[in-house]
């Protein structure tokens, strides 16, 4: 069974990603699954410099999901180059890493660092946090500072470049062609979607920054159809996710054209079900007597 995907010069042994954020800079998840057998590992977002994040609550579930405002807390990329690539060096899988800035300068910086590495395969840029108030999904409403954000981390790295959009999107063709000519590889999609919970009791926001970004259940089937939407207007790859549990919530993202899917709130409910929507994948090809996955991607148009 072949299982290897390309999305553009990158090659993937299978299109299991972890999505960022859900699994801390890799070694925290190490123990409960071989990161080995997965397409690739994302780390979490990484800044120029340590970052505290937002005061707790930081996670809140709701009935088919989970509401998150962690406020980009991160080592700081120094810290995680010490710390942490000694670990991935020695892993056998693809490993992307999401970096932030509060500026254009930041976001340049951090890569330029990152550039040097060669165990890095990937940077992933997050111009859609939703819980900060700049240098996130503000960027995705303004196309020319998206623009200038995306043509300045290009000039700044021979890395991969896959960049992560969240609903908040204005015109999307507009940014599509936009990350198409300023030298975007891929798009991963999608970041979280601003949400909010009141606590009645206390009579309050629940989270500080009153809005938190909602993963999980509930936004797989509107990340499905930004996917289809996207799949529709670029030959940029699109790494899909959103509320994917399954294997077969996997399928639907592969089905309209997604070339790899990122498991991000699972890893959060157990942390080894992205191995096991991979087998589950594989049992479906078996099932399906299809030797080749990229015999079902963007087979549902
Ligand atoms: O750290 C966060 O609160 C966070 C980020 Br940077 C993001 O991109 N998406 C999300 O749901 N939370």
């Amino acid at each position: 069974m072949n299982l290897s995907v390309t999305l553009g010069r990158m090659t993937l042994k299978n299109p299991v990603v972890l999505a960022s954020g859900t699994c801390g800079y890799g070694r925290e998840i190490a123990p409960y699954l071989d990161l080995n057998t997965l397409g690739a590992i994302t780390v979490k977002g990484l800044s120029l410099f340590p970052w505290e994040g937002n005061p707790p609550p930081r996670l809140f579930e709701v009935r088919a999901g989970l509401l998150n405002s962690i406020g980009l807390e991160n080592k700081g990329v120094e810290r995680f180059l010490q710390e942490d690539l000694p670990f991935l060096e020695a892993l056998d899988t693809r490993v992307f890493v999401n970096i932030w800035g509060k500026t254009v300068e930041e976001y340049v910086a951090v890569a330029r660092k990152l550039d040097a590495i060669e165990r890095i395969d990937a940077l992933e840029l997050n111009v859609s946090c939703p819980n900060v108030e700049k240098g996130g999904a503000s960027f995705l409403l303004d196309p020319e500072a998206l623009r200038e954000l995306v043509g300045r981390v290009r000039e700044a790295t021979g890395k991969f470049l896959i960049v992560k959009l969240g609903p908040k999107l204005q015109d999307w063709e507009v940014t599509v062609r936009i990350l198409e000519e300023e030298g975007a590889e891929a798009l991963s999609v999608t970041n979280s979607f601003p949400a909010m919970v009141v606590d009645v009791e206390r009579m309050d926001f629940v989270f500080a920054m009153k809005s938190a970004g909602l993963s999980g259940p509930a936004i797989k089937p509107l990340a499905l159809k930004m996917v289809y939407d996207l799949v529709g207007m670029t030959e940029l790859p699109i790494i899909g996710m959103g509320g994917i549990m399954t294997a077969e919530d996997a399928l639907e993202f592969l089905l309209v054209g997604a070339r790899a899917v990122g498991v991000g709130t699972a890893n959060l409910v157990a942390p080894s079900s992205a191995v096991d929507i991979l087998e589950g994948i594989k049992a479906y090809l078996l099932r399906k007597d299809m030797e080749n996955i990229e015999d079902l991607i963007g087979r549902v148009r």
